[in-house]
């Protein structure tokens, strides 16, 4: 971790305020110390283990902030945005927010800590689920910019806690954002994948144009005439062609970006030279047996050569993470929109997210879960839920 937040005396007044008052008529939603022999108390309940209660993100406080606690502050938002009419083969993201909320029960903050990079990045910090965006499944135009308002309201506020010194040199930190103030991270939990375009919108409004590490089996930088066939200028806009729009409206840094798990099927190589247009740089899923490779052992994993590039492409620029699910390969993550074979393990996505450590993360994202497709075990959702491994392995707690 290089970056981080110092955190101020007091964490987030408000929420416990908000809860308190809340406490007196119904369940509080705090963590208890021990979620396995909590009882009744004064300040405990027994509802509250972490099989039971109410479902939020890693048993998050629910935070009602885009209605009846609009003032709340915090450090970091997870935010759901259940849109999926955007898709263009299975149906059913929009049950992504609820379904990733239910994979992460025992994704607790009460043992965060990280063994591989010695760790607990939730210290100090305020966290909280802001619940889902109001998306209308009637007007895709319309949910977009329910989208964009909503992520921007909630970018706009003011963090908790303020910058701290950099890790390795005790320098004081300052905002990497264009407009030069403190904003918080948000972890939106979709939704299809076209949910990217009205956030990088946000995104814009307070970090300018943004390198992007896109984990994805496919380009998404399709020009409409080639996927979706623009029937209507609507229909352009889907879950395969939000950064072509996104690259055209300069929300994009060119050049800086990086796709990796590449294995779409291609119409030609004309969609690799569109996809270059649009600025980014590739990792086939393949590479991760190429990239890199040890001359000691043919079947090495290459999770190492995959991050030097991610690296080497990023540098020092601030960076949005946007996670399809589908990265992953459908043996370990089969409920998807568009699912593809050949990808990669959960443990390896996993190792390449740990060896974001140090970049600039400001915000990310985790779409494309369609729970009504997964086991009964619920093996995509838990994947998904794992997104929590982005705090402990980058510097989404940074500047
Ligand atoms: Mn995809």
């Amino acid at each position: 971790m290089r970056f981080l937040f110092i955190s101020v005396s007091l964490v987030s007044l408000f929420v416990l305020e908000a809860h308190k008052a809340q406490s007196e008529i119904q369940v509080p939603l705090e963590n208890v110390e021990n979620q396995y022999t909590a009882y009744r108390g004064e300040d405990t309940v027994t509802s509250y283990s972490i099989f039971s209660g109410i479902t939020t993100f890693a048993r998050l406080p629910w935070v009602q902030c885009l209605g009846m606690q609009e003032g709340v502050q915090f450090d970091i938002a997870f935010l759901g945005a259940p849109f999926d009419t955007g898709t263009s083969y299975r149906p059913g993201a929009r049950f992504g927010p609820a379904g990733i909320r239910a994979g992460s029960r025992r994704t607790g903050l009460g043992g965060p800590y990280n063994v591989p990079l010695d760790v607990n990045a939730f210290e100090n910090l305020t966290i909280v689920d802001c619940g889902d965006i109001p998306v209308t499944p009637y007007d895709s135009a319309v949910a977009i910019k329910q989208i964009e308002d909503d992520h921007k309201e909630l970018l706009h506020r003011t963090p908790v806690s303020k910058l701290g010194l950099d890790a390795e040199t005790g320098q004081q930190l300052v905002s990497v954002a264009s407009d030069g103030k403190e904003h918080p991270r948000i972890i939106t939990l979709g939704g299809d994948h076209t949910i990217v375009l009205p956030i990088l919108r946000s995104i814009h409004s307070a970090y300018g144009a943004i390198s992007v590490i896109h984990f994805d089996s496919h380009l998404d930088t399709w020009i409409p005439s080639v996927f979706g066939g623009a029937t209507t200028h609507q229909a352009e806009i889907n879950h395969g062609t939000y950064f072509y729009w996104a690259s055209k409206e300069g929300l994009i840094k060119n050049g800086t970006s990086v796709h990796g798990a590449i294995r779409t099927t291609l119409y030609g190589l004309v969609d690799y030279e569109n996809d270059d247009a649009s600025g980014f740089r590739r990792i086939e899923a393949r590479e991760i047996e190429t990239i890199g490779k040890s001359h000691i052992s043919i079947l090495a994993n290459c999770t190492d050569g995959i991050i030097k590039k991610i690296h080497d492409t990023i540098g020092i620029n601030p960076v949005y993470l946007s996670i399809d699910i589908d990265a992953i390969d459908p043996a370990f993550a089969p409920a998807t929109g568009t699912p593809e074979t050949g990808g990669w393990t959960t443990r390896e996505l996993r190792a390449i997210i740990r060896g974001l450590d140090g970049l600039r993360i400001v915000s990310a994202d985790i779409v494309e879960v369609a729970p009504a497709y997964d086991t009964k075990a619920e093996i995509t959702s838990i994947a998904a839920a794992d997104v929590r491994s982005i705090f402990y392995s980058t510097s989404i707690t940074s500047s």
